[in-house]
């Protein structure tokens, strides 16, 4: 807490920007955080657009980049943007489901097959009638598009069916819906950051975790001996980033369509680089020894669909939309 309120501190004293919207005379320093490591795609993205802001508006936008959970990440740091700090936030968006529990619906355990379907699916007036309703609580949303994978359950042993799950404790990031998710898959959900995670599965605290093969492989969780893999794809991987609806408000148009354009260019980019990549990242960590194995579906969707009546504010009305609008993607895509 003593973090947010320092780092929250921080953003209003340093980062005030000049109060013109002359672009010619506005300066603003922003604070982007998450707890993506150095070698992600995900990071690498955040400078690049950093970086292309910062040239494209002359200096007059300067984006500082935190990974690693360096300042307020996951809920910590939705709340500092909803606060009107000088700070985007780049998180699942279950956490802006806090404050709109639509956004906790779709990302939904189970729900999406392809990148695609999500990216069709977050076109949708729908979704975009949901992020109107974000903004009156303060949060703008300048993309929900950086996907970084499915995400499977990593294990010692094999997993195939919810059974399998008794007893074995999994970690999860701490949003209220990977927990009961998980636990509704038949594991015990054992929230913690990421940052604590390594030492939590060397030292038995947790029995796995649940992460995409991008995440296996740029933090190297194979190296902590969980080999086997259950396809779950049970959440779709995904970052949405947010400033404050005030801090974007004093931005000048020109430069505002500078930050929407490079955030929207670079997510397209990643998910791209990503389609690229995935097989040639499954063909390596199987070098180190990983193994992949299909689950059961329908036992695991079973369970999870009572998620989407348990969690605060979410309703099957809610998956009820979603599942219409998807079904008229797949029939299109
Ligand atoms: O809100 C952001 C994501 O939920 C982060 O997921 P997490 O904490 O499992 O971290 C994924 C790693 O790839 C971070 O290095």
């Amino acid at each position: 807490m003593k973090l947010i309120f320092i780092c929250a501190l921080l953003c209003i004293i340093s980062c005030r920007p000049s109060e013109t919207k002359d672009p010619s005379k506005f300066k603003i320093k922003l604070r982007l955080s998450h707890v993506f490591s150095p070698k992600e795609d995900l990071t690498l993205s955040m400078d690049k657009v950093a970086k292309r802001i910062d040239e494209k508006t002359n200096g007059a936008v300067k984006i500082l980049t935190f990974p690693q959970g360096q300042i307020a990440t996951y809920k910590d740091g939705v709340e500092l943007v909803a606060r009107g700090a000088h700070f985007i936030s780049v998180e699942d968006p279950s956490y802006i489901g806090d404050y709109v529990p639509e956004f906790t619906a779709l990302v939904g355990p189970m729900l999406y097959n392809s990148y695609d379907e999500y990216t069709e699916l977050i076109k949708t007036q729908m979704v975009k009638d949901w992020a109107k309703k974000l903004e009156k609580q303060g949060i703008k949303i300048l993309s929900l598009e950086y996907i970084f994978g499915f995400r499977n359950l990593i294990t010692d042993k094999v997993v195939r069916t919810p059974e399998d799950l008794e007893g074995v404790k999994l970690r999860t990031p701490g949003s209220k819906l990977f927990i009961e998710t998980l636990n509704a898959m038949g594991a015990t959900a054992t929230p913690l950051p990421w940052g604590e995670t390594f030492s939590a599965v060397q030292q038995g605290v947790v029995d796995g975790l649940e992460g995409s093969e991008f995440t296996n492989i740029s933090t190297k969780v194979y190296e902590t001996g969980k080999k086997n893999v259950a396809l779950t794809k049970h959440f779709l991987g995904v970052c949405g980033v947010y400033i404050s609806t005030e801090v974007w408000a004093k931005i000048p148009v020109k430069y505002q369509k500078i930050i929407q354009d490079e955030f929207d260019f670079e997510a397209r980019e990643m998910i791209n680089l990503l389609k690229s990549k995935h097989s040639s990242v499954v063909k390596k960590l199987e070098s180190h020894g990983v193994k992949f194995n299909e689950i059961d579906r329908a036992s695991f969707e079973k369970r999870t669909k009572n998620v989407f009546e348990s969690l605060p504010g979410v309703n099957l009305q809610m998956y009820n939309k979603i599942q219409n609008e998807l079904k008229s993607i797949r029939e299109r895509i």
